[in-house]
C-alpha cells in the first residue's frame, strides 16, 4: 500500500523561527494559476517544491479548490526529477485552521458517504519523495492532520496543534485520531479529541511508535460521515458560521 513507501518517522521539532516568508510565484507547472497557494522551486540547486497555503483571510481554511491545488502541486513536484523533496508551509499567523466548515455547514450524510467526502485529502500522504510541513500558528482540525501527514513536522514557537471537532459536532476525518495517537500518545492525543483543547510545539514533542494506519484511517473516515446524519453536528457548524456558542442536544 502506498504508505509504506513512506519514512514511519513522525518528528516535531520546535524551533525558535517562524519557519517561512515567501515571494509570490503562483503559475502551476501547466501553466495556469493557482487561486490558493504559491507554488515555486527552492534551494540552490532549486531541488526544493515548495508549497504555501495562501488563504490567509480564513486563515488557510482547507477548501477544496486549495486541497486540489495541492493535490496538483504534489503530482508535479513528485513527476519532477529535479525535486528532492517537497515543503508545505503556512503563515506565522496559521498554518491551517483546518476544512473549511463553511463548506462542510450544509452537507448531508447521503452526501459525505455516498461520495466519499474529501476522499482526495489522501494524496499527500501518498507522495513518494520526504514531504516536510513547516507549521506555525494554528493547525487545527485537518490543518493538524495534514501536517501529520507529512514525514517531518518543524513547529515554530507560536505553533498551535488540535483537533477541536469536538466543537463542531463532529470528529476528525483525515486521520487525526490514528497518528496523533502515534505522535503523542494515547493519553494526551484522547484528551485532545475530546475536549478540543490545543497543544503547543513542545507539548507535542514526544517519541512516536508505529502501527498499521489503514484500517483506522477508514473507519474513523466512516464514522465522520456518520456525524453528518447527526443534529449536533450541523448545529456545532451553524453556530459556528454564524459566531454564536453551539448548543448541542445529544443527537
Ligand atoms: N473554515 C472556514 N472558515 C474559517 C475556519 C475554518 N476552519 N477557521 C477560521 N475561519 C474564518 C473565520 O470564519 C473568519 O472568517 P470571517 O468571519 O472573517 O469571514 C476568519 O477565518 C478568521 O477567523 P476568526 O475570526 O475566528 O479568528 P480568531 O483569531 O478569533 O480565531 C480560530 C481563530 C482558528 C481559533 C477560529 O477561527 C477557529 O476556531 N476556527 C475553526 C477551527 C476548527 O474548528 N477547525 C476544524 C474544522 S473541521 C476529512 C478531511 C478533513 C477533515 C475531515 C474529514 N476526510 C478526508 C474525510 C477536516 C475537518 C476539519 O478540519
Amino acid at each position: 500500500m502506498a504508505f509504506l513507501c513512506r519514512s514511519a518517522a513522525l518528528l516535531l521539532r520546535p524551533c525558535k523561527t517562524a519557519p517561512v516568508a515567501l515571494s509570490a510565484a503562483r503559475l502551476c507547472s501547466s501553466g495556469g494559476q493557482y487561486e490558493y497557494i504559491v507554488v515555486e522551486k527552492r534551494g540552490e540547486k532549486k531541488n526544493v517544491g515548495f508549497i504555501q497555503l495562501n488563504r490567509p483571510k480564513a486563515l488557510n481554511a482547507l477548501c477544496d479548490g486549495l486541497m486540489r491545488e495541492v493535490g496538483h502541486a504534489l503530482d508535479s513536484f513528485e513527476a519532477d526529477n529535479g525535486v528532492g523533496a517537497i515543503v508545505i508551509t503556512g503563515s506565522e499567523r496559521a498554518f491551517a485552521a483546518g476544512a473549511d466548515i463553511k463548506e462542510m455547514q450544509n452537507r448531508t450524510f447521503q452526501e459525505c458517504y455516498g461520495g466519499n467526502f474529501l476522499a482526495h485529502w489522501n494524496r499527500v500522504s501518498t507522495v513518494k519523495k520526504p514531504v516536510i510541513a513547516a507549521v506555525n500558528g494554528f493547525a487545527l482540525g485537518g490543518g493538524c492532520e495534514l501536517a501529520m501527514m507529512c514525514d517531518i513536522i518543524y513547529a515554530g514557537e507560536k505553533a498551535q496543534f488540535g483537533q477541536p471537532e469536538i466543537l463542531l459536532g463532529t470528529i476528525p476525518g483525515a486521520g487525526g485520531t490514528q497518528r496523533l495517537t502515534r505522535a503523542v500518545g494515547k493519553s494526551l492525543a484522547m484528551e485532545m479529541v475530546l475536549t478540543g483543547d490545543k497543544i503547543g510545539a513542545q507539548e507535542a514533542k514526544q517519541s512516536a511508535f508505529e502501527l498499521t494506519l489503514a484500517e483506522g484511517n477508514r473507519l474513523e473516515k466512516r464514522l465522520f460521515h456518520a456525524t453528518f446524519a447527526t443534529n449536533d453536528r450541523k448545529e456545532g457548524m451553524t453556530a459556528f458560521v454564524e459566531k454564536r456558542k453551539a448548543s448541542f442536544q445529544d443527537n
